[in-house]
């Protein structure tokens, strides 16, 4: 799917890109330059679905553009990048095909904006485990974080503690 997607897709567009005037919450301690993923978390899931999401900030401070081409995790058969579009008052989904992150610029998913869909949950997301993600980017290659899970219905990170260094 990935080299499929590197194929047909043109230029990179901007255009769905949510730059982040969140950016300066991001905490700890990443290199200054650099494309980095931080602030990685998911919410629990109830029992019965088999549907998660997760939520991470991409930086590129490199200069050149970079396109997030997938995400994967052994726990789920299938990541989305998601956005949320109102549309007649109703907030909808809609997957993001060409993630790009043009010279300097971030990606803040956050609950009710851009988030990573998780399909096919082997088994439930559960409060205070840590989910593993895998985010392959066109240039930068391959980078994986872990994502510490909040409670259902979580709108924020659990708490930082909860990080296992
Ligand atoms: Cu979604």
């Amino acid at each position: 799917m990935n080299i499929r997607l590197r194929f047909l897709l043109p230029a990179c567009i901007a255009l769905t890109l949510t730059v982040a005037a969140g950016v300066s919450m991001v905490r700890g301690g990443e290199a200054s330059a650099g494309l980095s993923a931080t602030e990685a978390w998911a919410r629990a899931t109830p029992p019965g679905t088999d549907v998660g999401a997760a939520y991470v900030t991409i930086e590129n401070q490199t200069d050149t553009g970079d396109r997030l081409l997938g995400i994967t995790s052994p726990v789920a058969a299938k990541i989305e990048i998601h956005e949320t579009v109102e549309e007649d008052g109703v907030a909808r989904m809609r997957p993001i095909e060409d993630a790009c992150l043009t010279a300097g610029s971030a990606l803040a998913m956050r609950p009710g904006g851009t988030h990573l869909m998780l399909t096919g949950l082997k088994a439930p997301l559960k409060e205070g485990d840590v989910l593993t993600l895998t985010l392959t980017f066109e240039t930068a290659g391959p980078l994986t974080v872990e994502a510490p899970i909040a409670g259902l219905g979580a709108d924020a990170p659990p708490d930082h503690a909860a990080h296992k260094m």
